[in-house]
């Protein structure tokens, strides 16, 4: 039976795509730039079945709506009578319920899985038009260090002058369930009255963050960092009704980097469509971070930079 396993990465990114200009193609209003993490990742195995279509995502047989939003995804690649007969079983390697799981690592993880089982044999540029449809920010994961992806559409990678980057992702576990990203990015366009502000802002800082990258200026690549976190999260909050995905908890750790930052600590702080904290560090100073996230009795995640999507098996 043929059978085909790739491995992709959840990204981080630094410089926020939010907003979409062409919802249909999911080309954003602005660019943006992510960086890749070595070990959260979902794996994802295409295989032949007799039983139907199926989707299973950590295990779980997944209801009609998801297993129809893959099955609708796989038609880029296949016919329906193709897709009828595999199935997909999806594993997300994240710590468990920490509301880190990402659709860009598993749409990214199942781009790169049929493309090679139904031997489409994409280009890259088209294989970033069709992952993107999964999900805006899959076309980054394809991609391992620091990925850009220009709102004309190209993905590539900005060489950076450093290696030495470390994520910690703090876990702030939250119990309501929140408005989703699609959903929120389509209030902000629609009612943000911030919203063309933090295109015009994106989209220079996201110039910005590629000549610091390739030149190496931390400071300006933190700053950058924590600005366009802060501007894409006021102009949603500005939204009507408002989009707030901060909390008490993340507010804490926001503070707390602010404090490392005073005591000379290289810590920049982001957040994205949920209340999680992911902190940008360097590996000297990793230690000091945790020493105060383990002082607050905060979970986190340490990662470092990783590769793209892959093939893992076939
Ligand atoms: C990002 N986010 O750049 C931004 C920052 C969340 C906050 O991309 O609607 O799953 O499928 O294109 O990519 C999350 O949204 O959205 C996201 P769709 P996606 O990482």
């Amino acid at each position: 039976m043929k059978k085909v396993t790739a491995k992709a990465p959840v990204n981080i990114a630094l410089i926020k795509y939010w907003g979409k200009e062409n919802k249909e193609e999911v080309r954003p209003y602005n660019s943006s730039i992510s960086i890749t993490l070595d070990n959260l990742y979902t794996i994802t195995t295409i295989e032949e079945s007799n039983a139907g279509f199926e989707f299973i995502l950590n295990n779980h047989k997944q209801s009609p709506a998801e297993t129809n939003k893959v099955l609708d995804f796989l038609t880029q690649f296949a016919s329906i009578k193709e897709i009828s007969k595999i199935k997909v079983a999806s594993t997300n390697y994240v710590p468990t319920s920490a509301g880190l799981a990402s659709s860009a690592s598993g749409y990214s993880a199942l781009a790169v899985a049929a493309n090679q089982f139904f031997n489409t044999n994409f280009s890259f540029v088209r294989l970033c038009e069709v992952t993107r449809k999964g999900s805006g920010s899959a076309c980054r994961s394809l991609l391992g260090g620091f990925v850009a992806w220009e709102r004309q559409g190209q993905v590539y990678e900005v060489i950076s002058s450093r290696r030495d980057w470390v994520v910690i992702s703090v876990i702030i576990n939250k119990s309501e369930k929140k408005i989703s990203s699609r959903v929120a990015m389509e209030r902000t366009v629609e009612t943000s009255p911030f919203f063309s502000l933090w295109v015009t802002s994106a989209n220079q800082d996201f110039l910005a963050m590629k000549a610091a990258l390739k030149k190496g200026n931390i400071q300006l690549i933190g700053e950058l960092t924590e600005k366009s976190a802060r501007l894409m999260h006021s102009s949603m909050l500005a939204s009507s009704p408002p989009i707030l995905y901060f909390n008490e908890d993340s507010l804490k750790v926001w503070e707390l980097v602010e404090s490392l930052r005073a005591k000379r600590v290289y810590a920049y702080a982001t957040m994205d469509a949920g209340p999680n904290v992911k902190i940008l560090s360097i590996e000297k100073d990793l230690s000091q971070v945790e020493f105060a996230l383990n002082e607050q009795g905060f979970l986190y995640y340490v990662s470092r930079i990783g590769e793209g999507a892959h093939i893992l098996e076939k």
